[in-house]
């Protein structure tokens, strides 16, 4: 983040394989993640993450795999390392519920061990969307959890209800780095219940790392809208 001045994750939802990639090559610079849904892509070969792994390297990001493991630490092993997506051989972060407890994390851990690179994990100690249940007591738990492997849990996902994210950062403390969806320039909501503050919101609240999909694959010029969220995000940072 520092050596690219970038907090800007982009959230690349797009679901054709040379879309995501041409977006990676162009917006590399700006950005210092690429968070993607591997499920959503349409077109998806063994080749495409292997494309997005040298795009990865040449511009210097993290690849961020959206996955939101939910299940029991046996099966979330399995879906990690194997299926068709072979998450764990290039995905650099991936994100966990807590709901099912510190299996998972162990369960994670475990296969990113076997990984000759480093492996990170996030938890969604927060959701964005209107009525999410992963607020107060839940959030606590989260965190308490994280904190038995600080290691391996790099951070969480924080709401980008300001209060709340607030409430997260106190209660996390400055080891773990917060990564906010639901960002956009102007705020406000989608239909379907997503809830959008700004970039100088969310860091002012203490979220570091600004996670943003629509607000820049869907405008007319997806590279200038990226640096427009790189700049009011790093201003913001410093
Ligand atoms: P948007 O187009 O900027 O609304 O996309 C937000 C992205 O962040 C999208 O890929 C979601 O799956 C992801 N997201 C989110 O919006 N809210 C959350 O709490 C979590 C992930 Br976790």
């Amino acid at each position: 983040m520092i050596e690219k001045g970038t907090n800007v994750a982009l959230a690349c939802d797009e679901t054709k394989a040379d879309v995501v990639l041409d977006l990676a090559e162009k917006l590399g610079p700006k950005i210092c993640i690429l968070k993607l849904h591997i499920d959503i892509i349409e077109d998806f070969t063994p080749e495409f993450p292997k494309q997005l792994r040298m795009l990865a390297d040449k511009h210097n990001f993290l690849l961020f795999e959206d996955r939101k493991f939910a299940d029991i630490g046996n099966t979330v092993q399995l879906q990690y390392e194997k299926g068709i997506y072979h998450i764990a051989d290039w995905a650099d972060i991936v994100n966990a519920h807590t709901v099912p407890g510190p299996g998972i994390i162990q369960g994670l851990k475990e296969s990113a061990e076997k990984q000759s690179d480093p492996r990170g994990l996030i938890l969604l100690a927060q959701m964005t969307p209107e009525g999410t249940l992963a607020t107060g007591d839940y959030t606590k738990k989260s965190i308490e959890m994280a904190k038995q492997s600080p290691a391996f849990v790099n951070g969480f996902i924080g709401s980008s209800t300001i209060s709340e994210l607030t409430e997260l950062r106190e209660l996390a403390g400055e080891d773990f780095v917060i990564y906010t969806p639901g960002v956009k320039l102007a705020a406000g909501g989608d239909d379907l219940g997503q809830k959008y503050s700004t970039p100088q919101d969310v860091v002012a609240a203490g979220s570091d790392v600004i996670i943003v999909g629509r607000g820049i694959y869907q405008a007319e010029d997806p590279l200038v809208e990226a640096e427009k969220y790189r700049e009011a995000g790093w201003d913001a940072i410093e």
